[in-house]
């Protein structure tokens, strides 16, 4: 990545979202109507979507779908939470409940709605916005502390896209920061723009900032989320190693139903100064101390708190026997024992007296917590690979 490093001046978000120039008025809506779909099944109809609307007035927003109580229910809303509670079958075909109006999927990413509100009926255009899937984060149920090995300085290719048609609009590569403070991952950039979001998961951050602020308490910004720009946001990032990672940020100009203005904003950041490859506790070697934390970690899924992503080093999100292997690649697993960098009987015997006291030490394989057949194959064949 340092190769293709940028060597121009400061290039801001703000000139990025600029260069873009994504207004209401660019492009206009097609007046579909309502079409029966055709092979819609099993939709999950949550995520966020860019809606180009007409009727009483034109205009874009970023419009979303969160789950509520009860089957194939919903809230349709704008980011402030204006909107309705409608009912979204597996088909497709959307109800909205309490007010008049429907509409209909024509494929699992893409949907027509046609309200009444204002005075008129209004044509809805939503199409889900690119580098965003169903489990974009909407709103922040449980907040996890975030693992502070993740703070450094990361080369960053930062793409403007357009959020209408996904098409990469401009581009720059340099070094921002991530810093780590309890459940908080921020990104910094050279020009000292921020984006602040919220660890959902060890592997997942969520950003909301929504001003003014919406009466409804589901839409509000998320408690620490923060941005530097005059913009809303809602963003993603997720975790692709202890190394490296990759961010969906969505912005809207904080301007009335009709005048706002969306941009999008890619990250892929990759770790200047690298960890090596089993290095759990980030001192920069690989040794006992972080043989004890990677077993600690097997059986663990990166839905699990306590998931260290430094780990996987299979880079599947879940820390198993491929990953034991891995490890062994880099560590002498089984040199449980004086002398060390050798294997000889004296690390057979310790290992079996760690296992007959069902020392955790010893808890090499699924299942975690029993100690059996598993364990004692997983150490013979460490033992049987030797030391790296
Ligand atoms: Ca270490
Ligand atoms: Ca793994
Ligand atoms: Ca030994
Ligand atoms: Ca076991």
């Amino acid at each position: 990545m340092k190769s293709i490093r940028s060597t121009k001046s400061l290039c801001t978000i703000k000139s990025l979202l600029a260069a873009a120039a994504i207004a209401a008025t660019a492009g206009s809506a097609a007046a579909q109507q309502t079409d029966g779909a055709r092979g819609v099944t099993d939709l999950d109809p949550r995520g966020v979507y860019f809606n180009r609307f007409t009727g009483g007035f034109p205009g874009t927003e970023w419009f979303t779908t969160i789950p509520t109580n009860g089957t194939n229910r919903y809230r349709l809303a704008d980011i402030v939470g204006g909107g309705w509670g409608a009912l979204v079958t597996p088909e497709g075909a959307v109800d909205i409940l309490n007010a008049p109006g429907d509409g209909q999927y024509s494929d699992a990413d893409n949907y027509i709605l046609n309200p009444s509100f204002a005075g008129s009926t209004f044509i809805f255009n939503n199409n889900r916005a690119p580098h965003t899937d169903v489990d974009f984060p909407l709103q922040l149920f449980s907040p996890v502390a975030g693992n502070s090995m993740l703070s450094g300085v990361y080369t960053t290719l930062t793409q403007s896209v357009n959020p209408e048609t996904g098409e990469i609009q401009s581009g720059n590569t340099e070094d921002n920061t991530v810093l780590i403070v309890g459940d908080i991952f921020s990104i910094t950039n050279p020009a000292s723009e921020f984006f602040r979001g919220v660890f959902e998961t060890p592997t997942r951050v969520g950003f909301r900032v929504v001003v003014p602020t919406p009466n409804d308490l589901r839409f509000r910004t998320f408690a620490g989320s923060a941005i530097s720009l005059n913009q809303n946001l809602l963003g993603s990032v997720r975790l692709t190693s202890i190394n490296s990672f990759e961010a969906t940020l969505l912005l809207q100009s904080r301007t009335g139903l009709g005048n706002q203005s969306q941009g999008i904003v890619t990250m892929s950041g990759e770790r200047v100064d690298p960890y090596p490859a089993g290095d759990l506790n980030g001192d920069r070697s690989v040794d006992a101390a972080d043989r004890a934390l990677f077993i600690e970690q097997i059986g663990l899924a990166e839905s699990d708190d306590a998931f260290n992503i430094a780990a996987d080093l299979d880079g599947d999100y879940d820390i198993d026997i491929q990953d034991l292997d891995l490890f062994g690649d880099v560590y002498c697993l089984a040199d449980y024992a004086a002398p060390a960098g050798e294997l000889n009987f004296f690390d057979v015997s310790a290992f079996l007296n760690l296992f007959s006291s069902q020392d955790p030490l010893a808890d090499l394989a699924a299942p975690i917590g029993q100690f059996n057949f598993f364990d004692i194959s997983a150490f013979l064949n460490s033992f049987a690979a030797g030391c790296p």
